[in-house]
């Protein structure tokens, strides 16, 4: 499957980042629920390897509620910060707060023993469509507003006062996953973080019926009668197609109608709340 990216912007994301970094206290690093391991990228380890760090799992309503708990122990487990969150929700707002605060509690009470009060400044990243402009958004809300409100206030301010002693960045770091990994490159192009018109769409919406095969059986049934285990994967698309009734004008089953409802009901999470990724034992 082959999936276009662009070095370009990667390079120009990438100097915004670093020249950025040493204004931060804390990166929050947004991935998508359903798929923790393709969402993140692989470099943040790396790059951010001295800063504290608050993972959210994003889009956690579109995502199975105990894997997403298994992911969330799997970080904990190596001393990272991570919550689930759902960015669309604004009521989440107050748990992100203090989450961040929690991450840069040390450097604020060091800093207060020499006499110094220290605002904590944070940085949202993550990779294409994981919800980074909708947790700033919420996040900034209001603080936004106002300030846009007044005259002459400066163009292209960068930093939104979400606390006395938060501000946020206001433009998200971007990512990019590792799409050299097939695995990878699927998952996020299920999830719809690569434009669809740039891979095949059958192709896609195949594999995707493939892999919710594999994990949630009776939920694809439920959704496309004449799709289950037993039918073979070159006649996927036909099976739901027969299953709704999408049939052409010669009598021949719309398979790409298919593929465009299997993916789009699978994102709105119509068909399961699945999460793709299973965190490594251990
Ligand atoms: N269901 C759901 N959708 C979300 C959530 N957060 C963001 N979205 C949607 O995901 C899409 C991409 O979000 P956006 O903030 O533009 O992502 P960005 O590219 O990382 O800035 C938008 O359609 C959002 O409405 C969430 O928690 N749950
Ligand atoms: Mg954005």
């Amino acid at each position: 499957m082959q999936i276009q990216w662009y070095p370009g912007h990667m390079t120009k994301a990438k100097r915004m980042l670093a020249e950025n970094l040493k204004l931060i206290d804390v990166v929050i690093e947004l991935v998508d629920a359903r798929a923790p391991r393709s969402t993140k990228n692989p470099d943040f380890s790396d790059m951010f390897a001295n800063k504290k760090r608050v993972v959210l799992l994003n889009k956690a309503d579109l995502a199975n509620k105990s894997v997403t708990a298994d992911w969330i122990r799997y970080y904990k487990a190596q001393g990272i910060y991570a919550s689930e969150f759902v960015a669309t929700k604004s009521n989440k707002r107050k748990s992100a707060i203090q989450a961040i605060e929690e991450a840069a509690k040390e450097k604020v009470e060091s800093m207060r023993k020499k006499g110094v009060f220290k605002t904590v400044r944070a940085m949202v990243v993550g990779i294409p469509n994981v919800g980074k402009s909708t947790f700033i958004n919420i996040m900034a809300g209001a603080a936004r507003t106002q300030t846009g409100d007044r005259p002459g206030v400066t163009q292209g301010k960068q930093w939104v006062k979400i606390t006395n002693q938060l501000e946020l960045m206001d433009t998200p770091g971007l990512l990019w996953p590792k799409f050299e990994d097939e695995t990878v490159a699927k998952h996020i192009s299920f999830i719809g973080s690569v434009r669809d018109d740039v891979i095949d769409r059958e192709e896609l919406a195949k594999q995707l019926l493939i892999t919710l095969l594999k994990i949630v059986p009776e939920s694809v049934s439920e959704r496309y009668k004449e799709v289950n285990l037993e039918t073979s994967h070159d006649y996927l698309l036909e099976a739901v197609a027969k299953s709704r009734g999408f049939v052409l004008s010669g009598g021949e089953y719309d398979t790409l109608r298919s593929a465009k409802i299997v993916l789009d009901e699978f994102r709105g999470g119509k068909i399961a709340k699945v999460t793709l990724e299973t965190p490594p034992k251990d």
